[in-house]
C-alpha cells in the first residue's frame, strides 16, 4: 500500500470511529441498527464497496436502507455486478471491517484481504459505486458517510442516485454493467412500457370485475408510494389511489391503509414495504371486515401459473411445419415459511418446486438455475428471473413467428413472455414492478381477486418469537426444516408435530433479531396455535435462559 493510501485511510477513517461494545454482523440483508451508530458501519462499507469493485472491475452498489424496520432504524447493503446481493464470500471481511476497532487495524485488514483476494489496487483500475437511499430522515448524512468510504480509496468514485426503492438501485447497477441504460427514467421507461406491453396483449373477452377495478396501494409512507406516484403516470389503463405515499406526512412504517380501505369498501389491495422490494396484497372480506392476505406464496402461484400456461402455449405445434421447440426448465424456490397449502397446490400442478432458507440471496441463487424461475418469500420477496439463453431462443422465435404466423396465439406468446422478462426485475424482488404485473395477469385471466385468492386456502398458521440465551447455538439443516444442534430438540418437536392433522413446524435462529422464531401450521387455528405454543416451550426448555441456571 502507497503512503498516499495508506495516510488516506487513517485520516479519514479517525474521522469515523466504531461505536463502543456493539457487534455488527452484515446479517440476511446487511448492516442494520439504530441510525445514530451507523455512521463508521456505513463509511466502512464504502471501502468494501469500492474493493468489491476493483476486483471484479464492475458496478457496485451500496443502498442505505433498514426497509420495513423502524424510521430511527437504518441499514446498509452491497449490489454485486449482477445486480443481486454481495457475494457470501465476502461476507466476513464485512464483519472484520465494521468491527476493526481502530484505524491502525483497519488498515491492517485491508492490506491483508487486497493480498489474499489480489485486488488490483492504488489507482491502477477506476473503481465507481453507485449509492442509494429510501426516505429515513438519517439517510443524509449516512450517505456522506458513505461517499467519504469510496472515496478514501485511491482511484474509486462514488455517484450519488438519489433516493430510490432498493429494487431501482439494484436494477441501476445491472443496467450499468450491462452497458445498458440506466437511470431512473430509464427504469420507469423500461416497466411501463413492458406493462403496457402487457395490456396490449389482453385477449379479448377477458374484462376483470367491475367492482375490483380499483388498486389501492399502501406505500407504508416509505419511497414506494412516491415512486409508484411518479409511474402511474405514465400509463392510464391502470387506476391506482396510492395511500400513505409519506407525502401526507405520515411516518414511514406506521399504521396501514387498512381502515380507509374497509370504509371505502374497495377489495383490491396492495401493500409495500419501506424500501419497496416486498409486496402483498389483501381483500377485506364483506362478511366481517376482517382482513385475508393474499402473500408471497399466492404471487408466486399467479406468476408460475401463468408462465406455464404462457410456455404451454409457445410449445403447441398446432400446424405449423418448423418444429423449434425448446424444453424450458420452469422451476419455483419457497422457504419454510411458505403455506404447506401454496406448495401443496404448485405440486399439483406439476411444477418443480425446491426450498431455500430464508433470505433472498438463497432464494435467488437457487432460481437462477432454471430457464424461468420463480421465487418467493411468504412476506413478499421474489421476482421471476430468465435465462440469457432461454430469452436469446424467444426473442428468436418470436422473429420467427412474426414472417409465419402473425397474430398467432405463438406469437402472442413469446411477446407476452419478453415483456415479462422486461417488466419483472431480473437483479432482485420489486414491489413495483411485481405489482404491475400482477395486474396484468389478473386481467390477462379476466381474475379478481377473490378468483386469484381462491385458487387454495391457506392452512392456519402461527409464528412466535422465543428469546435464547444464545440463539447460534440452533444450527438447522434442509433449508432450515430440521435441527440438528442441539441434539434432541428435533425429536422433540417431532413428537409434538405428530399430535396435529397437518401439523408442520419448525424452528430457526432469526438473521435479523437476537432471537429463535417458531413457525407452526395445523389444520386449525387453535390446533396451530398450540402446536407453536408448544414447539416455543420446547426452545426454552432447551435454549431459554432457565435451562442455563
Ligand atoms: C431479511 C431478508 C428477508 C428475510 C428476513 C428474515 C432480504 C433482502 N431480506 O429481511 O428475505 O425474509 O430477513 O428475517 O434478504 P429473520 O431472519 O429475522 O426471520
Ligand atoms: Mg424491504
Amino acid at each position: 500500500m502507497t503512503e498516499e493510501q495508506r495516510s488516506l485511510l487513517l485520516k479519514s477513517s479517525s474521522r469515523f470511529p466504531p461505536p463502543q461494545g456493539v457487534k455488527l454482523s452484515y446479517g440476511t440483508a446487511g448492516f442494520r441498527a439504530d441510525a445514530s451508530i451507523l455512521e463508521s458501519t456505513v463509511y466502512r462499507v464504502g471501502i468494501l464497496a469500492a474493493l468489491r469493485s476493483l476486483k471484479t472491475k464492475s458496478v457496485i452498489g451500496l443502498m442505505i436502507t433498514a426497509s420495513h424496520n423502524k424510521v430511527s432504524d437504518n441499514g446498509v447493503k452491497i449490489a454485486d455486478p449482477s445486480g443481486g446481493m454481495l457475494t457470501q464470500n465476502w461476507e466476513p471481511f464485512a464483519d472484520a471491517l465494521a468491527n476493526a476497532s481502530d484505524p491502525g487495524d483497519l488498515v491492517r485488514l485491508i492490506i491483508e484481504f487486497v493480498k489474499k483476494e489480489n485486488i488490483p489496487f492504488e489507482g491502477v483500475c477506476p473503481a465507481e459505486v453507485l449509492l442509494g437511499r429510501d426516505t429515513r430522515p438519517s439517510g443524509g448524512s449516512l450517505l456522506e458517510a458513505a461517499k467519504q468510504g469510496v472515496s478514501s480509496i485511491v482511484g474509486a468514485i462514488a455517484l450519488d442516485m438519489g433516493v430510490l426503492t432498493t429494487p431501482q438501485l439494484h436494477w441501476m447497477v445491472r443496467a450499468r454493467n450491462k452497458s445498458m441504460k440506466a437511470s431512473e427514467v430509464d427504469y420507469f421507461e423500461q416497466i411501463s412500457s413492458s406493462f403496457r406491453c402487457l395490456m396490449d396483449l389482453i385477449p379479448e373477452g377477458s374484462k376483470i370485475n367491475e367492482m375490483d377495478d380499483k388498486l389501492i396501494v399502501d406505500g407504508a409512507n416509505g419511497v414506494g408510494g412516491e415512486k409508484l406516484a411518479g409511474l402511474k403516470k405514465m400509463f392510464n389503463s391502470l387506476v391506482i389511489d396510492v395511500r400513505n405515499s409519506g407525502k401526507e406526512g405520515g411516518v414511514l412504517n406506521e399504521g396501514v391503509g387498512a381502515d380507509y380501505v374497509q370504509k371505502e369498501k374497495c377489495f383490491r389491495c396492495a401493500s409495500l414495504d419501506g424500501d419497496a422490494d416486498r409486496l402483498v396484497y389483501f381483500l377485506v372480506l364483506p362478511k366481517d371486515n376482517n382482513i385475508d392476505l393474499v402473500d408471497g406464496d399466492k404471487i408466486l402461484s399467479l406468476f408460475a401459473l401463468f408462465m406455464k400456461e404462457q410456455l404451454a402455449i409457445l410449445n403447441t405445434n398446432g400446424n405449423e411445419k418448423i418444429n423449434n421447440y425448446y424444453h424450458a426448465r420452469l422451476g419455483v424456490v419457497q422457504t419454510a415459511y411458505a403455506n404447506g397449502a401454496s406448495t401443496d397446490y404448485l405440486k399439483k400442478q406439476s411444477l418443480e418446486v425446491l426450498f431455500t432458507p430464508t433470505g433472498v440471496k438463497y432464494l435467488h441463487e437457487k432460481a437462477a438455475e432454471f430457464d424461468i424461475g420463480i421465487y418467493f418469500e411468504a412476506n413478499g420477496h421474489g421476482t421471476i428471473l430468465f435465462s440469457e439463453e432461454f430469452l436469446c431462443w424467444l426473442e428468436a422465435r418470436d422473429n420467427e413467428l412474426s414472417s409465419m404466423s402473425k397474430g398467432s396465439e405463438q406469437k402472442k406468446a413469446a411477446l407476452t413472455l419478453l415483456a415479462v422478462s422486461k417488466l419483472i426485475n431480473q437483479a432482485v424482488g420489486d414491489a413495483l414492478s411485481g405489482l404491475l404485473l400482477v395486474e396484468a395477469i389478473l386481467r390477462h385471466m379476466g381474475w379478481s381477486i377473490h378468483r386469484w385468492n381462491a385458487l387454495y386456502q391457506d392452512l392456519p398458521s402461527r409464528q412466535l418469537k422465543v428469546k435464547v440465551v444464545d440463539r447460534t447455538a440452533v444450527v438447522t439443516a434442509n433449508a432450515e426444516t430440521v435441527v440438528v444442534k442441539p441434539p434432541g430438540l428435533q425429536e422433540a418437536i417431532n413428537a409434538e408435530i405428530a399430535k396435529y392433522p397437518q401439523g408442520r413446524s419448525f424452528v430457526r435462529p432469526s438473521g435479523t433479531e437476537d432471537i429463535i422464531r417458531v413457525y407452526a401450521e395445523a389444520s386449525t387455528q387453535d390446533a396451530a396455535d398450540s402446536l407453536g405454543n408448544s414447539v416455543a416451550r420446547l426452545v426454552d426448555k432447551f435454549l431459554g435462559f432457565s435451562s442455563s441456571s
